[in-house]
């Protein structure tokens, strides 16, 4: 794991520990960077025993001395993003001069808020149980061309042009399919005019920060959001967030050319998560899901929803390390494991009466797999804090063993506990 870059995404439906796993790895690479989605993220850290939850801010920036970057694939909530700097500034931490925001990312706007929060409820639609941060209209626009990109945000001028025309389309559009509330454009006007001065020490052009970085010998993290399922090409569509959260969004957003990156990390927990409506194989019915809920504490980072809780996939794990070219996997939440007897395992799919471990790009298809499940020994003991592999249970040790050898990539890293301290690098 010592390439010069590396990208840490998420192999699942988000929530995998990336925060956590970033945070570890950033003590070694100069830079991180935000390449997708924007302030639904909800990247959780913990150093001596203190919290930090960072929805848009990649969390290299808790690294004195880490450079933090959010790419132009990202799209900003400004008022968002200003309160996310005046929390690390009340922390005591150096944003001014450390955190850099591309000039090319896109603008969410108040409309974009108001479109998916009526979208979301409107019947005959499908409830994808969105985070109802503008998340997908922001995209939507982009587009369609019809965004406003960061640069734009900083020109009073087109700012205001862009806000007019817009609220008279969205108003129109809101009013007619989901009878909303008109928005005022001249109040808009006032508060992102004045944010955008805020703002505005912040943007530089990224991409050639990022070149510059590189080409000095530095290193840079990508610092993945949500996960390959949730990815709006190779995730479960439509029940999928907007934007590229697969290795090739690292490129695409960031404007660092494929040649540049040098491994790919993909995260795990040692068992599933979703949040959101969508199919998921491996969802479990029974209580057990609400053990795994209240040990790992499966809620969501930024709105508080209970996590749907279900078995690890190996076939969705092995189309994430495709996907991906992921040459790492990192392994979190192995504790919350601790004290079961057993522990299924899914290692491939029925679909129709006939075994396949193919995902099937249709939501029929993956709501009638019927997952097919080996069965683990558990292990009766506590994993958490452990930081070397032989100190593990046998039993655990197969476990990685297992989920190594079936998905056909190797595992780099475990964590066992939340703490920056709880992690153990592999042999
Ligand atoms: P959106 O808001 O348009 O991106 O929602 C589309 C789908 O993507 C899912 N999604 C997420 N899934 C897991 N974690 C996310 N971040 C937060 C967290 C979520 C939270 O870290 O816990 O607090 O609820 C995240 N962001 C988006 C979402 O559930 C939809 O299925
Ligand atoms: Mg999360």
């Amino acid at each position: 794991m010592h390439a010069k870059t590396a990208v840490v995404l998420g192999a699942q439906w988000g929530d995998e520990g990336k925060g956590k796993i970033v945070d570890v790895l950033s003590g070694q690479f100069s830079a991180v960077a935000r390449y997708a989605g924007g302030h639904n993220a909800g990247h959780t850290v913990i150093i001596s025993g203190q919290k930090f939850v960072l929805q848009l801010i990649p969390c290299g920036v808790l690294r004195p001395g880490c450079m933090g970057v959010i790419g132009n694939g990202v799209v900003l909530d400004p008022i968002a993003f200003l309160k996310e700097v005046a929390k690390l500034r009340e922390l005591g931490l150096q944003v001014d001069g450390h955190l850099w925001v591309s000039n090319r990312a896109q603008v969410i706007l108040p409309y974009h808020r108001m479109i998916e929060l009526a979208a979301e409820s409107a019947p005959g639609r499908q409830k994808i149980g969105t985070t109802s941060r503008g998340i997908g209209p922001a995209y939507e626009d982009k587009m369609a061309r019809n965004g406003l990109r960061v640069v734009d945000l900083l020109n009073p001028k087109i700012l205001k042009a862009h806000i007019e025309n817009a609220c008279q389309e969205k108003n129109a559009i809101a009013k007619a399919l989901f009878g909303s509330e008109p928005i005022d454009p001249s109040k808009m006007y006032d508060e992102y005019a004045a944010a955008a001065e805020q703002v505005r020490p912040f943007v530089t052009d990224t991409a050639n920060l990022l070149y510059g970085v590189i080409a000095k010998g530095g290193s840079v993290m990508f610092e993945g959001a949500q996960g390959t399922m949730l990815d709006i090409d190779h995730g479960t569509y439509p029940f999928v967030t907007s934007s590229s959260a697969t290795a090739g969004g690292a490129a695409t957003g960031t404007g660092v050319g494929p040649t540049q990156i040098g491994t790919v990390i993909g995260v795990t927990k040692a068992y599933v998560t979703r949040v959101g409506e969508g199919p998921f194989p491996t969802e479990i019915h029974d209580s057990s899901a609400d053990i795994l809920r209240a040990r790992g504490n499966e809620f969501g980072a930024v709105t508080g929803r209970p996590r749907r809780c279900g078995w690890l996939d190996i076939p969705l794990l092995r189309y994430s390390n495709q996907i991906n070219g992921t040459e790492w996997l990192v392994v979190t939440k192995m504790d919350v494991l601790d004290g079961l007897a057993e522990i299924p395992v899914c290692i491939g799919y029925e679909i129709d009466g006939k075994f396949t471990d193919i995902i099937p790009a249709d939501v029929q298809g993956l709501e009638s797999i019927k997952p097919r499940y080996t069965t683990l020994k558990g292990w009766q003991q506590s994993t958490e804090g452990i930081k070397e592999f032989d100190e593990l249970p046998q039993t655990a040790q197969e476990y990685l063993r297992f989920q190594e050898r079936e998905s056909g990539a190797k595992i780099g890293m475990v964590s066992t506990g939340p703490d920056r301290d709880q992690t153990m690098i592999l042999p």
